[in-house]
């Protein structure tokens, strides 16, 4: 059966120049070693500070299957799968021809694939991850956002400092959280996560569409910023009001991630009107 290739969808984020010192750290974070390890202590933590690292959450089996999955989803095989989000360096290239790792370096990102490949599909419903997942929101988690984002060596984008919240359609008061999953060793210099501890306090912020939509840069508050290094297998929980970017990978490791994102069962949703009310700068009249 010849399934007929879907249409290339280009990322919305472009390349652009900003301040220096606009994902430089001041620090790292630690982590606690594996699920079985969470204590209410750490969970208290995740509320104050808006986010929780897990090292070695999951294991190098379950890694390979996350790298596996992808694979298959890029390997074009997948009927009825569309959500690969290429770079739009890529538009007068034959990726098509290319082998699975080739097109990674003009991918961007992949979206909504857990129904289109069981391994990962498996990694998003883990039941050690749920069960954390519910404990920090208080409710049946519900999985409403899968991505895995890929920073190629050598020419992976930043992702400029944003919050996740702003992208969704979902009450405020919503316990909502990211869960981000390390598949390559992610470091400072191939484009770790960058956090900004507490952030997730201040509340909605303004978002402009610029290089992405994102918090203008010079709104970005970095002063206490830790960078998220993770080994494969690590995970970040992060608080969905909590800032935070990845800088471009200038390195020759390919840095790659799931990022699954929960709200509460029973949360309510809202409208694409309530979401700009809350962040979107323009339409408040805010300048970046
Ligand atoms: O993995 C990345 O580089 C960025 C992830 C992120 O913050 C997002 O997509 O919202």
């Amino acid at each position: 059966m010849t399934i007929a290739a879907p249409e290339r969808l280009f990322d919305d984020g472009v390349s652009g120049d900003y301040p220096p010192d606009l994902y430089d750290p001041k620090g790292i974070t630690t982590g606690v070693d594996g699920f079985a390890n969470v204590t209410d202590a750490h969970v208290a933590r995740f509320h104050a500070q808006g986010f929780l690292v897990v090292e070695n959450a999951f294991s190098t089996q379950e890694v390979q299957n996350g790298l596996d999955g992808l694979d298959h989803l890029l390997s074009g095989k997948v009927a009825g799968f569309d959500g690969i989000h290429y770079e739009r360096a890529s538009a007068g290239i034959a990726v098509e021809e290319l082998s699975p790792l080739q097109k990674q370096d003009y991918v961007r990102k992949f979206m909504h694939f857990v129904d289109y490949d069981d391994r990962l599909h498996g990694l998003a419903h883990h039941p050690q991850l749920l069960t954390l997942v519910q404990r920090l929101i208080g409710d049946i988690p519900l999985l409403f956002q899968d991505m895995a984002l890929l920073k190629p060596p050598r020419m992976g984008r930043e992702k400029p400092w944003h919050q996740d919240h702003a992208y969704f359609r979902v009450d405020l008061e919503a316990r909502v959280v990211g869960c981000w999953i390390a598949l390559d060793e992610a470091t400072i210099e191939n484009g770790c996560m960058v956090i900004a501890p507490g952030s997730h306090l201040k509340g909605p912020v303004v978002h402009f569409q610029r290089r992405d939509w994102q918090i203008c840069d010079t709104d970005v508050d970095n002063s206490d910023a830790l960078a998220v290094p993770l080994k494969p297998g690590g995970l970040l929980i992060f608080q969905s009001l909590l800032h935070h970017g990845t800088p471009p990978n200038l390195s020759a490791q390919r840095r790659r991630a799931l990022q699954f994102h929960y709200r509460p069962q029973s949360a309510p949703l809202t409208s694409q009107e309530e979401r700009l009310a809350l962040f979107g700068g323009e339409g408040l009249g805010a300048e970046c």
